[in-house]
């Protein structure tokens, strides 16, 4: 098991749309392995693959409160089969997109199929939380992020932000102030 990097806005992966797994094989478990001692050491309640710049159709999720056991969610070829016409709205944050934050309105439940780690097909009902964070990685499966549903305004002011950032340490390799934030902000 390894913590790898994560890829941050504006890197162009983050808009690729990732290749179905044909086989859950030992590579695919490793990956798995890898996503989720990445995820939790973050820390994170979900993270898709392109996010270490793999991109595979492959997710984690682990919604469990702080001081429960853990709950370790793995989804290989997610597919949403059912939406709820009820919506709710959840504050949220990307790994891609750090110190970054919006409320969002998506379905409050769905229904997701998927290959679990044996590679056996699953369907699940999901709500809460964990109905906003498979929407929120089945979204990075499709080059989607959550910034996307904001306002344009909004949206560029994000995106601003992080070209920015970003410019400033290709100037600058050394320059690793904090890239969010500050009077001008
Ligand atoms: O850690 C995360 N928290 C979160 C909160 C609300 C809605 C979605 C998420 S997912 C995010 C981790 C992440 O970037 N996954 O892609
Ligand atoms: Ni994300």
């Amino acid at each position: 098991m390894a913590i790898r990097p994560i890829i941050c806005l504006p890197d162009p992966r983050l808009r690729l749309v990732s290749k179905p797994v044909a086989k859950v094989d030992e590579g695919v478990r490793a990956l798995m392995d890898d996503m989720l001692e990445t995820m939790y050491d973050a820390p994170g309640v979900g993270l898709a693959a392109i996010q270490i710049a793999e991109s595979t159709r492959v997710v984690v999720i682990d919604t469990a409160k702080k001081d429960d056991p853990p709950t370790p969610l793995f989804f290989v070829n997610p597919v949403i089969t059912w939406s709820s016409e009820e919506k709710s709205t959840h504050e949220e944050g990307c790994l891609s997109i750090p110190d970054y934050y919006e409320e969002i309105e998506r379905p409050a439940r769905v229904r997701v199929r998927f290959l679990d780690r044996d590679g056996n097909q699953q369907e699940m009902d999901t709500e809460g939380l964990l109905a906003t964070c498979i929407q929120h990685e089945i979204d990075h499966l499709n080059g989607v992020l959550f910034i996307d549903y904001l306002s344009r305004l909004k949206r560029e002011r994000a995106i601003k932000k992080f070209a920015k950032a970003a410019k400033r340490s290709a100037d600058d390799p050394d320059d690793d102030r904090p890239k969010m934030g500050g009077p001008r902000e």
